[in-house]
This record gives structure tokens, C-alpha cells and sequence, in this order.
């Protein structure tokens, strides 16, 4: 059987030396729990340098991600204080081996999730809505993964922007929600690309939380999953996101 904390281990160094791994599933098939221990594993070593857990992420909740990267399950995935990103602000494209960057909406959780909830209960529990960015970074050789080497990596988790957070709009349903590099819009979509409906990914999230053991806690934000493809980026450029009603957010790589 596969060494948990070892996999661990090289996954946390390959993000630390930006340097790509091949994919664990060539040499140790690791089952879909075992690939969530990796995970869990993973995060306890940034959470011993220092790093705070402050949310989720759902993946997988569009069919055009699930298209583009050959995986076809919902997965979730750890974000942690050294993730989150300033909007506006710049970020250097040598902490990343090949990023991606693809457009999202954030929840806020208000109080404390106390287990399994449905698309509408879940509304009560959040305070504020904002459109995002999550920046990926696949510590696998070529982006390339199963579905239990993606989980093992926290779901590709490198990087997320936040934009001003809005008042919850309890229909969040048929919101425009572009990605644009530059002057170039690269990716186009629509919240309903999201489970039909972005409320649905945070009741999963919800789901996925108590049955894992990790709870969702006041203050925590949760991401939903991105509307559609995730484009490669590079120095020198800057991402936005706008998702209509929610308003823009943007990075910037040097
Ligand atoms: C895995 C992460 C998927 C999403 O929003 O669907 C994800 C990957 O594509 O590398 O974050
Ligand atoms: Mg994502």
C-alpha cells in the first residue's frame, strides 16, 4: 500500500521547488479515500508552517471542466491563509510550476454549517457573494491526473482572488461570467454551468464537509467551481473575472 505521508511529502515539496511530479497513480494506485487522506495530509503540512485553514473549494461542478481535464466527479479540496489573494493585486509567476486561472463566485459563511444541507437551507448561511478567481497549479507533470492523483493534490489548489463581496442574491441563476487575459476575453460561461445552479455546489460542499469531517465554520469561504475551461497564464499578464451583478475581480502576474 502507497505511504500516505510519504506522497504527501513529495506533493508539498513539488509545490515548494515548482518542480512537477509524475502522476502518483502510475506507481501507487491509491483509492479515492486514500487520495483524501493524501489531501489531508498535504494541508497538515502547511498548516505546520504556519497557514491557517479559511475554506473550501468544490471542482468538477461544470461540465466544461469536467471536459477539459477528463474528470468526471465532483471534487473538493482545502484553502488555506496562504492562498488567498488581494484582488488587484500582483502575484509572481515563479511561485507556480503552469498556472491556470478560471473564473468562480465565492461564498461567505456566516455561522457555523452544522451538517448536511440542501440548495435553499444552505442561503441562510451565507453573509456575502463575490465573483473570483481560482488560480490552479497542478503539481503533476503535463496537468495530467486521475481522478485520486487531482484529489491527492488539494484539487490543483495554488491560488484564489476575491472580489468586493455583495449582498446574497437568493437566485444566483443565469449570471453572465467571463475570463479575460489582458484585452482578450479566453472563456465564457454562464452560473448555471455550475450544477445548474451555484447554490448546489455549496449544498455538495456541505455534504461532502460532514461526511469527510471537515466542518465549514463561520467566516470560511467556500468556491464554488469554475463555469468553464481554465486558461494557461503568464508573466506579464493580468486575469479578470466578471461575473454580472457580482461585479469584477483581477490578478496580476509578474
Ligand atoms: C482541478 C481543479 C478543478 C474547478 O473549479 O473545477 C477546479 C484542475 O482542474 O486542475 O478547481
Ligand atoms: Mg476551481
Amino acid at each position: 500500500m502507497a505511504n500516505i505521508s510519504e506522497i504527501a511529502q513529495s506533493l508539498h515539496q513539488a509545490a515548494h521547488q515548482t518542480k512537477p511530479i509524475a502522476q502518483i497513480s502510475l506507481q501507487h494506485p491509491l483509492s479515492l479515500d486514500e487520495a483524501y487522506q493524501v489531501q489531508k495530509a498535504l494541508i497538515d503540512l502547511r498548516l505546520q508552517e504556519g497557514e491557517t485553514l479559511i475554506g473550501l473549494k468544490m471542482g468538477f461542478t461544470s461540465e466544461a471542466k469536467m471536459q477539459q481535464m477528463g474528470v468526471h466527479d465532483l471534487i473538493w479540496g482545502r484553502l488555506t491563509s496562504a492562498m488567498l489573494i488581494p484582488n488587484n493585486n500582483t502575484t509572481a509567476r515563479s511561485m507556480y510550476i503552469h498556472p491556470r486561472v478560471e473564473p468562480e463566485i465565492c461564498f461567505r459563511i456566516a455561522k457555523d454549517i452544522p451538517g448536511e444541507l440542501n440548495e435553499t437551507e444552505v442561503i441562510d448561511y451565507v453573509d456575502a457573494v463575490a465573483s473570483a478567481i481560482e488560480i490552479i497549479d497542478s503539481r503533476y507533470e503535463n496537468f495530467k491526473f486521475s481522478l485520486e492523483d487531482v484529489v491527492a493534490d488539494n484539487c490543483s489548489s495554488i491560488g484564489f482572488v476575491v472580489g468586493d463581496w455583495m449582498p446574497v442574491q437568493k437566485n444566483l441563476n443565469d449570471l453572465s461570467m467571463s475570463l479575460r487575459i489582458d484585452e482578450n476575453t479566453v472563456a465564457q460561461g454562464s452560473s448555471n454551468d455550475i450544477m445548474n445552479n451555484p447554490w448546489r455546489s455549496l449544498a455538495a460542499a456541505t455534504r461532502l464537509a460532514t461526511q469527510y469531517g471537515e466542518p465549514i465554520k463561520k467566516g470560511m469561504y467556500i468556491m464554488a467551481g469554475a463555469a468553464t475551461n481554465a486558461e494557461f497564464i503568464q508573466a506579464n499578464q493580468t486575469a479578470s473575472a466578471t461575473v454580472a451583478s457580482l461585479g469584477e475581480v483581477t490578478v496580476s502576474f509578474k
